[in-house]
C-alpha cells in the first residue's frame, strides 16, 4: 500500500538557499489578471425608486433608458422585464467584467404576492447553470460565472421604515443571495432625517432576523469579524442616482437640483454613492464573488445533488426490507452515481 502524507506533521522547514516558490503569487496573480475577473450585481426595488439610474450612474455611462422623462408629453417607460447589460472596465491592465441585471419594481399591483418570484428564479438559474457546467464531463478550464454576487435592494425613503412587501421580499433573496440594502433616492431627505431612518432600518433589519450581506463564514477571524461589524454599521448606504449633468461654478458635476441646492452624486459629503461605489468595487467585490460562491451556491448545489440522489434511491423497490432490499439499495446507489454527467445534469434540469 503507498505510505499517505502524514497531516499531522506541521513543522515549517527554512530553506538555506532561495528556492523560489515565494513567486506562486506573482504567477497566480499574472495568471489571474490574464483571466480577468467577473462581477455580476442585480438591482431589486419597488417602481420608480431610481434602479435604472443607478445601474447607469454607477459606471458613469448610460447603459440603460430609464423612466425619466425629456419632455412632459413623454410617456414614463418603466423597466418591463429583467434585462442584463455588460460592461468590461480597466484599470491599470486589471479587467474587471461586470453584469448588471436590472429588474422591474414592484409594489404597484393591488396583489403582490409572488412579486418576487422571477428574481428569484433568475438567481436560481444562474446557480443551475453554473452547477451544469461542473458535472459536465469535458469542462472548460473556467466556468463562465453568471451567478449573482450582490443584489442592491431599494428602499423607500419614507421615514418610517420597512413595508411588510420589503421585509417578505428581502427574506426570500436573502436566503438565496448576498443583499446589500440602500436608501433610494436620499436627496428627499435632510441628513439629520437619513441618520434617523438608517436607525430605523438596522433595528427592522435586526428584529426580523434578516440575514443581509456580510455573513460570518466560520473561518473568518476576529479581524474580519470586526471588520463585518463595522460595515453593518454603515448600512443602508443613502444613495442619489443622476445622469444629468449640472454646472455649479463653471464645474460640471452628475447631480439633481433640489430645494436645498445641487446635490452633487460623487461627493461625499452630499449623499453615500461614492461609498457605495467603493464598497462594491474596491473593497468587497472579492468577498461578494468569494462568499456567492461558498454560502448561497453551495446551499443550492448541496439540495440538487442530495435531491438527486434521494430521488434515484426513492426508486420502486428500494423501500423493502432485508437483505436482498440492501443490496438493491446500494446498488442503486452506486447507479445514481455512474449516470453520468448528462443523466445528471438532465435531472438537474428538470428539477429534481
Ligand atoms: N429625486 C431623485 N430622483 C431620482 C433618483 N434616481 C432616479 N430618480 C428619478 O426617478 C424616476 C424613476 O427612475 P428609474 O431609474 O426609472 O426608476 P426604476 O426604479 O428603474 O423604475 P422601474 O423600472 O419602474 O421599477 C426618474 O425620473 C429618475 O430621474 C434620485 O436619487 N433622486
Ligand atoms: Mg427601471
Amino acid at each position: 500500500m503507498t505510505q499517505q502524507p502524514d497531516p499531522t506533521i506541521t513543522d515549517v522547514i527554512q530553506p538555506d538557499s532561495h528556492v523560489g516558490f515565494d513567486s506562486i503569487t506573482k504567477q497566480i496573480e499574472k495568471r489571474l489578471l490574464k483571466r480577468g475577473f467577473q462581477f455580476n450585481i442585480m438591482v431589486v426595488g419597488q417602481s420608480g425608486l431610481g434602479k435604472t439610474t443607478l445601474v447607469n450612474s454607477l459606471f458613469a455611462s448610460h447603459l440603460v433608458t430609464t423612466s425619466g422623462r425629456i419632455n412632459p408629453e413623454e410617456k414614463l417607460t418603466r423597466t418591463p422585464k429583467i434585462k442584463v447589460v455588460s460592461q468590461t472596465i480597466e484599470e491599470n491592465g486589471v479587467f474587471l467584467k461586470i453584469n448588471i441585471i436590472d429588474t422591474p419594481g414592484y409594489g404597484d399591483q393591488i396583489n403582490n404576492e409572488g412579486c418576487w418570484d422571477p428574481i428569484q428564479k433568475y438567481i436560481k438559474e444562474q446557480h443551475l447553470l453554473y452547477l451544469r457546467q461542473e458535472l459536465t464531463a469535458q469542462r472548460k478550464p473556467y466556468l463562465s460565472d453568471t451567478r449573482v454576487h450582490c443584489v442592491l435592494f431599494f428602499i423607500q425613503p419614507n421615514g418610517h421604515g420597512l413595508k411588510p412587501i420589503d421585509i417578505t421580499v428581502l427574506k426570500k433573496l436573502s436566503e438565496t443571495a448576498n443583499v446589500v440594502p440602500v436608501i433610494a433616492k436620499s436627496d428627499s431627505m435632510t441628513l439629520a432625517e437619513r441618520v434617523a431612518f438608517k436607525a430605523i432600518l438596522q433595528k427592522e433589519f435586526a428584529y426580523h432576523r434578516l440575514h443581509l450581506y456580510p455573513n460570518n463564514l466560520e473561518d473568518y477571524d476576529e479581524e474580519e469579524r470586526h471588520v463585518n461589524a463595522q460595515i453593518r454599521k454603515m448600512l443602508p448606504f443613502a444613495i442619489v442616482g443622476s445622469e444629468k449633468t449640472i454646472t455649479v461654478d463653471g464645474k460640471h458635476v452628475r447631480g439633481r437640483k433640489t430645494r436645498w441646492g445641487v446635490v452633487d452624486i460623487d461627493n461625499e459629503a452630499h449623499c453615500e454613492f461614492p461609498h457605495l461605489r467603493k464598497f462594491l468595487i474596491s473593497t468587497r467585490l472579492q468577498d461578494l464573488i468569494e462568499t456567492t460562491a461558498q454560502i448561497h451556491y453551495e446551499k443550492f448545489r448541496f439540495s440538487r445533488l442530495t435531491a438527486l440522489k434521494e430521488n434515484s434511491l426513492g426508486q420502486p423497490g428500494s423501500n423493502s426490507n432485508g437483505p436482498s432490499a440492501a443490496l438493491q439499495q446500494q446498488k442503486q446507489q452506486q447507479q445514481s452515481f455512474s449516470v453520468g454527467p448528462a443523466a445528471m445534469v438532465s435531472s438537474i434540469s428538470n428539477g429534481a
